[in-house]
């Protein structure tokens, strides 16, 4: 059956396909919408085509004629039209799509004007001169399509999104040369990065200055740039060592807040936006929102809001929500932002591994740690005997390890050390120690390592075991998943979530940014559900405590509130939680 992702994608594929066939635009934007809505949909839409068809059309965002198509493809795993926009169209135009900055609908020019059919072609097309006597190819045209090829030929291998936690960074150490740069006045990063998307398709920088000039000269000079894509008076971009794009925008300060707002989007929170300043007899762009044109086409009127985006929402009539729920359906922004979990209000590390298992601090490191980062709590998660490539701890090991970290309690008096465990959740739902020994601990993390290709169906059972037992307290990176490498479990998250929630179990958001997991749409899921979340950094060694902020915006974008987030917690609500949790349910205890 088709994943969301998967049908996401198809719809692309056909909207890409029929771009540059020429189809008709409003039919091309109904598939482009359609897999946005697929890509951010909580249900699992190839198991509704299969058993409510008619609550399919009924998803905002698809009607008749798109819901036809999602349920030929989860019934007979193709669609006739896309099938037939293959055959018609040739195979070597769909790399073009890649390159940067070429769209369908330049593709289409290329093919029926100029007889380009793939790269190669494109080349030749260019090189000798064909394409400038093609009409609208114009010199700047034809010198970005130079570029583009370019720039392909560097990075052309390289995966086109990159994960947050490694883009991130360097925008940041971009943006830390900026600000030193002469007259800059404000500095940010925008895009899927400040929305905090698990990956980005590239980076967008925002500085505001009194000097261009100097700002484009610091830009141009930064480290990890390989090549220079375009740079204006107001826009540079530039291909990054590794292949990753960087866009920079220079405004005037008075406008920064309506070019951060636009260049932070998403693209359907902007047309959201944009519809409602129409509405409101006013027009918004990245210059700021302005009293609508007095004629037709006449100047727009006189300036409303530009300088915060605050001000933008406000003149709106509408609240200014934090940038990662600004998303096709992220919320009713006539209504205040929900009172969302933040970096700040974590107080506690539930998952932490030592030189006892795979990590690389002791007891003592970890603690310290946990201290400084003001921490009230931290509970020593080592993995167990069947995570043997991870130096997993025997019973016996693991009673020693007990001992030394209840013996460190008294060297941190302002830190409760937990005793834990992070124990693997086997194949069928069974846990890798027995119930005896899983009781002497504090606190248990269970988690899935291996047997990560098991179909839906048996990984739902696997999980849901695991969170029913009573002596677990959070289900630890519930998929599996690699980002960008391995797709880990599918299990039915509703059905998780539900018995998560009645069970008092947290399911986690684990911090790494190659992890993520719970994703966003896990995370929404789970909030919709009522179950608790946990938001752990999953240290093996020091500099994972900087990923916080990566599950903290996974979580923001899933809408978890901080009341259910039990790393926010006071050290009396978190204590009774995990003392109280194996005390209610006597009646599971006796299994
Ligand atoms: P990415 O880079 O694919 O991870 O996603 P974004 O959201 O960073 O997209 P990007 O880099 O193409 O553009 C940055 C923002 O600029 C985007 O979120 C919204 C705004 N923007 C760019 N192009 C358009 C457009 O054609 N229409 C609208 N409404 N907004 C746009
Ligand atoms: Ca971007
Ligand atoms: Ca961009
Ligand atoms: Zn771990």
């Amino acid at each position: 059956m088709p994943t969301n992702a998967e049908i996401a994608a198809t719809l692309t594929a056909i909207a890409d396909l029929l771009d540059i066939t020429g189809a008709n635009a409003f039919k091309v934007n109904a598939y482009r919408k359609a897999a946005r809505v697929a890509e951010s949909e909580v249900q699992d839409l190839g198991a509704l085509a299969q058993s409510d068809p008619a609550a399919l059309r009924k998803v905002e965002g698809f009607g008749e004629s798109i819901a036809a198509k999602i349920v030929e493809l989860a019934t007979t795993q193709r669609i006739d039209e896309l099938e037939r926009l293959r055959s018609e169209v040739p195979a070597g135009l769909l790399e073009l799509l890649t390159l940067q900055g070429v769209g369908p609908k330049t593709v289409h020019l290329l093919w029926n004007k100029a007889n380009v059919t793939d790269l190669q072609s494109l080349k030749s097309a260019i090189d000798s001169g064909a394409l400038a006597t093609v009409e609208r190819m114009g010199a700047k045209t034809i010198e970005n399509l130079r570029t583009a090829v370019a720039a392909h030929e560097v990075a052309g291998s390289q995966p086109l999104r990159f994960r947050l936690g490694q883009a991130v960074p360097i925008a940041e150490s971009m943006l830390t040369v900026l600000r030193t740069t002469a007259g800059v006045r404000q500095a940010a990063f925008a895009g899927s990065a400040r929305r905090g998307r698990e990956t980005v398709g590239d980076l967008d920088l925002l500085v505001s200055c009194d000097n261009h000039e100097a700002v484009r000269q610091a830009f141009l000079e930064l480290p990890f740039i390989e090549r220079v894509l375009a740079h204006g008076d107001t826009r540079c971009s530039a291909l990054l060592t590794g292949g990753m794009q960087v866009d920079l925008r220079i405004v005037d300060d008075a406008v920064f807040g309506a070019a951060l707002l636009y260049f932070t989007g998403s693209k359907d929170h902007n047309v959201f936006l944009r519809e409602r300043a129409i509405a409101a007899g006013m027009r918004l762009n990245e210059y700021g929102l302005h009293e609508a044109p007095k004629a037709a086409d006449g100047p727009v009127g006189s300036l409303v809001a530009a300088s915060n985006e605050e001000s933008i929402y406000a003149a709106l009539g509408l609240h200014c929500w934090p940038p990662e729920l600004r998303e096709l359906h992220g919320g009713d922004f006539d209504q205040p932002p929900p009172d969302l979990v933040d970096v700040s209000h974590v107080r506690s590390e539930l998952h932490a591994h030592t030189t006892a298992s795979d990590g690389s601090l002791s007891i003592h490191e970890l603690a310290s740690l946990a201290v400084s980062r003001g921490f009230h709590t931290l509970a020593i998660t080592d993995h167990s005997k069947a995570s043997a490539q991870a130096n997993g701890l025997s019973v016996e090991r693991l009673r020693r390890h007990i001992d030394a970290i209840r013996a460190a309690q008294d060297d941190f008096p302002t830190l409760r050390l937990l005793a834990g465990s992070e124990v693997d959740i086997l194949a069928d739902g069974r846990l890798d120690y027995d119930d005896e020994t899983l009781a002497l601990l504090d606190l248990v993390v269970a988690s899935p390592h291996a047997a990560l290709r098991q179909e839906p169906a048996a990984a739902t059972k696997r999980l849901l075991r695991a969170i029913e037992h009573p002596l677990v307290h959070i289900i630890g990176h519930p998929t599996g998943r690699i980002l960008l490498g391995r797709e880990g479990l599918s299990p039915d998250m509703h059905e998780l979530s539900a018995a998560a929630a009645e069970h008092g179990t947290a399911l986690e958001v684990n911090c790494h940014w190659s992890r993520l997991d719970l994703r966003d749409t896990h995370v929404k899921i789970a909030v919709g559900a009522g179950a608790l979340v946990a938001i752990d950094c999953d240290i093996h060694g020091a500099e994972d405590a900087g990923n916080l902020r990566y599950g903290v915006a996974t979580a923001r974008r899933g809408g978890l509130m901080r009341t259910s987030c039990v790393n926010a917690w006071d050290p009396q609500a978190l204590h009774s939680w995990l003392r109280n949790k194996r005390g209610v349910r006597p009646s599971l205890m006796a299994r």
